[in-house]
């Protein structure tokens, strides 16, 4: 899986090279291009925007320095992705989803935004990670990296990718390790008892009855 950036701030994508995330690209299991739409202005300053048209607070990123940082990734089949608050807001369904494509770029926009007509011509579709207000679409292109390269062959288990939550819809089972008595809180007894499908058994009404005290609407939310 490859992901392209189009950042102004391509150092915030540092937190990518640690734990997981960093050992699959070490790996080459995913990779991960930052381009810095900076470099693409053609002003002598380096200058990336500029005042909006019917006034208001704030800069405009201007299409042109966008677009052609666009064109320099030189990829037809790509799917352009613009993280912004506007977006279908995402989900595990849209992880597994996206997991399928080769190549994905990820537009990162900021609170003035972005010039509309570049966004018209080259985004495929725009992504919310949640109902709340960020400074720039860096973190929500890493919420979506980290998600998608989860499914990416060989960056974790096949076990605990289909075990875990949501990929069942519900939400996970507690975990239990040493000491056998923590602060009076002791291990459930089940777990002990080295009975295979009894465990099972007990783990998928823990799931159960977790997802309808914490979360009933993923019940309900299931064909999604
Ligand atoms: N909820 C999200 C994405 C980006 C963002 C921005 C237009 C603001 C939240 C385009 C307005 C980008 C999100 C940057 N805040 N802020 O996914």
């Amino acid at each position: 899986m490859k992901f392209s950036i189009l950042t102004l701030f391509p150092e915030m994508f540092s937190a990518l090279n640690e734990s997981i995330i960093g050992r699959a690209k070490e790996k080459e299991l995913i990779d991960i291009e930052l381009i810095n739409i900076r470099n693409f202005s053609k002003d002598k300053h380096k200058k990336v925007d500029d005042t909006p048209y019917g006034g208001g607070a704030g800069m405009i990123l201007m299409p042109d320095v966008v677009y052609n940082a666009y064109k320099s990734i030189n990829d037809e089949k790509a799917k352009v992705i613009y993280l912004s608050p506007q977006g279908k807001v995402f989900n595990q369904s849209k992880v597994q989803e996206l997991a399928k494509e080769n190549h994905l770029i990820l537009l990162c926009g900021h609170y003035e935004g972005i010039d509309q007509r570049v966004i018209d011509e080259i985004v495929d579709e725009e992504i919310s990670i949640g109902d709340y207000v960020l400074t720039g679409g860096e973190i929500p292109a890493m919420v979506l990296i980290d998600s998608i390269s989860r499914y990416v062959e060989g960056v974790l288990s096949k076990e605990s990718t289909q075990e875990e939550s949501f990929s069942n819809g519900l939400l996970e089972y507690p975990q239990y390790t040493r000491p056998e008595n923590f602060l009076g809180r002791e291990v459930p007894e089940i777990l002990k008892s080295g009975h295979h499908e009894n465990i099972n058994k007990w783990r998928k009404e823990k799931s159960l009855e977790i997802t309808m005290v914490k979360r009933p609407d993923l019940i309900r939310k299931k064909e999604d």
